[in-house]
């Protein structure tokens, strides 16, 4: 137990439980970075549905969206931590866990508030196919993207989190990681996606992805027909190859894309209190 409010406890807490020696390449790191992506990514700005806030994550109708498959790894790494600190909303804890991880995995300070509750509104669930298929194109990733407001740059700095961790054949069925030290933030995902020669591949599963066989890392290393289509479109890969180049822009875009993704769906007082949630029934479901 912690005394409510000290976010620093927590966040000691997450980076402690980053080492999962059994676990993947050995970090819960990249999961987490993708339970807070998924949690906040179902964001539609029209409908203003979806988001972080809220945790729906929790229940069947999002937490078992196929989208979401293997993120109970996630969710299950960080249930310790919300037992010992009971005060924080789970919205927060992967928000915040998503954040701490990329920070200690190398990566760039991501700014984090607080102030998300576990109220789920059911007029405001988000449909399922809200989330990117990673076997479609560049009109796709518009489409996913451009509805939560996110820019052309925005779009490929986020997919810059493919640095980090691997696609799993019995989550996705696609399989493999893009990077050869998946649980090290970096640039690397752009530098292989221009520099490599890249072969489609149909798995034994009939997913279809595209590999690359390098030497040095004696593994395969893959990336999504959504990753290479961010080569394809010109105003993508003008990012690409700015993000390639130059990691220190890429970092500081990444942060600042990262934590926009988080807010998605929250307005918050010159205090940083988020208005626009039922702070009285924070942390009981409807
Ligand atoms: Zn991902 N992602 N993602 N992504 N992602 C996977 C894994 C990870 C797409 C996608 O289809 C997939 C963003 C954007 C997009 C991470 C972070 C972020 C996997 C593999 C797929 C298929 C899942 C599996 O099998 O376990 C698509 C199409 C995207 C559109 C651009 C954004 C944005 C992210 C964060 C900012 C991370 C960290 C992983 C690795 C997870 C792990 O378990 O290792």
């Amino acid at each position: 137990m912690s005394s409510p409010g000290d976010y620093d406890a927590v966040r000691k807490d997450i980076a402690a439980l980053l080492h999962q020696p059994e676990y993947d390449d050995g970090s819960a790191g990249p999961v987490l970075v993708r339970l807070a992506w998924h949690s906040a990514g179902t964001y539609d700005a029209e409908t203003d549905t979806g988001g972080s806030n809220g945790a729906g994550m929790r229940y069947e109708a999002e937490g078992g969206d196929p989208a979401n498959a293997g993120l109970q790894h996630a969710r299950v790494f960080l249930e310790p931590l919300k037992e010992k600190h009971n005060w924080i909303t789970y919205a927060d804890l992967w928000t915040l866990a998503g954040a701490v991880a990329i920070k200690e995995m190398g990566g760039p300070e991501i700014s984090w508030l607080p102030g998300r509750t576990d109220y789920v509104d059911d007029s405001k669930l988000p449909p399922r196919g809200r989330l990117p298929d990673g076997a479609q194109g560049a009109d796709h990733l518009r489409w996913i993207f451009y509805r939560m407001g996110f820019s052309d740059q925005e779009i490929v700095a986020l997919s810059g989190a493919h640095n980090l961790g691997r696609c799993h054949a019995d989550r996705s069925g696609f399989d493999g990681a893009w990077v050869n030290a998946p649980t090290r933030f970096s640039n690397t995902y752009f530098r292989l996606m221009i520099s490599r020669s890249w072969k489609e591949k149909t798995l034994d599963n009939g997913v279809r992805q595209f590999v690359h066989y390098d030497e040095d890392a004696e593994e395969e290393l893959m990336m999504l027909p959504t990753d290479l289509a961010l080569m394809a479109d010109p105003s993508f890969k003008h990012w690409v190859q700015v993000y390639a180049k130059d990691k220190d822009k890429f970092f500081e875009d990444f942060a600042k894309v990262f934590t926009k993704l988080i807010e998605l769906g929250i307005t918050r007082d010159e205090k940083g209190q988020i208005t626009n949630t039922d702070n009285e029934k924070g942390g009981y479901h409807s």
